[in-house]
């Protein structure tokens, strides 16, 4: 068990709208200013999906870019590119992801129903992404939307071998309608799946909407590390909108120090996740 947690902010996803949460960081700036408040509370890595100027989300890959270099220059989180982006992005503008030269980037292990749309993970693209991460010296954060999934990240790596930097890191997305329940019993099968991945699998989860804090908790005590965010969720608690991503880390920070596990800094996380400081 690893002796201090790994905080990831996801801030602002490509799913919930700024007209309906006007909290979400969608400019450089306000990304930016997220960064710096949730490093401060606790966070060691920032997960990243990039808006528009009509806070939609996009792969833009020029804004991609100036993401990587505002958030490296102004913050010393671990930058995370996501490369599932938003259901209706193609593969092609998925894998340019990569262009950007983030540290780490998100790599989802299969397909998934994801509400009423389907979130499309084809094997031959998931080896694709694999191999690409690995030659752009980007270090993979396999997400896993459903238990079967681990099974497919086994045979990834026995057939296609270790991603760059040699260490695996999983995160479990918990509670997605389509996906696996936010249970601490799921949790649990997949923490217990992980034993089948290469010695030293760490793995993180985060529990959508109201399994937030659940899954926290379940992950927490099962030596998991933790993702929170308004990319997972918008409400802090029952009829109480979340007021900013900082509060859901430092909500986070609080319970990984009760549970005597405290945040790991971004250069403790680099160490490891196997991201070259
Ligand atoms: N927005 C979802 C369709 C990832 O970032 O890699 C995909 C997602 C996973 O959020
Ligand atoms: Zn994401």
């Amino acid at each position: 068990m690893s002796t201090g947690t790994l905080i990831t902010v996801a801030p602002t996803g490509a799913e919930v709208a700024k007209a309906d949460v006007p909290a979400l960081p969608v400019t450089l700036d306000e990304l930016v200013a997220t960064a710096k408040e949730c490093e401060a509370v606790g966070a060691a890595v920032i997960h990243v999906h990039v808006r528009g100027a009509d806070a939609k989300p996009t792969l833009d890959p020029g804004l991609l870019r100036d993401t990587v270099t505002a958030l490296r220059e102004q913050t010393g989180l671990i930058v995370q590119l996501s490369t599932g982006g938003a259901v209706t992005d193609p593969e092609s503008d998925r894998l340019r992801v990569l262009e950007a030269e983030p540290e780490m980037g998100s790599l989802t292990m299969g397909t998934v129903n994801f509400g009423d749309d389907v979130f499309m993970n084809r094997p031959a693209f998931i080896v694709e992404l694999h191999q690409r991460m690995r030659d752009a010296g980007v270090v993979p954060e396999y997400e896993i939307f459903d238990l079967g999934q681990l099974t497919s990240l086994a045979r990834l790596l026995d057939r296609h071998g270790l991603p760059y930097g040699g260490h695996v890191h999983v995160d479990f997305v918990m509670g997605v309608p389509g996906g696996m329940p936010g249970t601490t019993e799921a949790l649990v099968a997949c923490a217990s799946a992980v034993r089948d991945l290469p010695a030293g699998t760490t793995f993180a989860a985060t529990g959508i909407g109201r399994t937030t804090l659940p899954v926290l908790l379940a992950s927490l005590s099962a030596g998991g590390h933790l993702r929170v965010g308004m990319e997972d969720t918008v409400t802090y608690a029952k009829g109480q909108p979340v007021e900013s991503n900082a509060q859901l880390v430092a909500r986070a920070a609080g319970f990984a120090r009760l549970a005597q596990r405290p945040p790991l800094s971004p250069d403790q996380a680099r160490e490891l996740l196997g991201v070259p400081a």
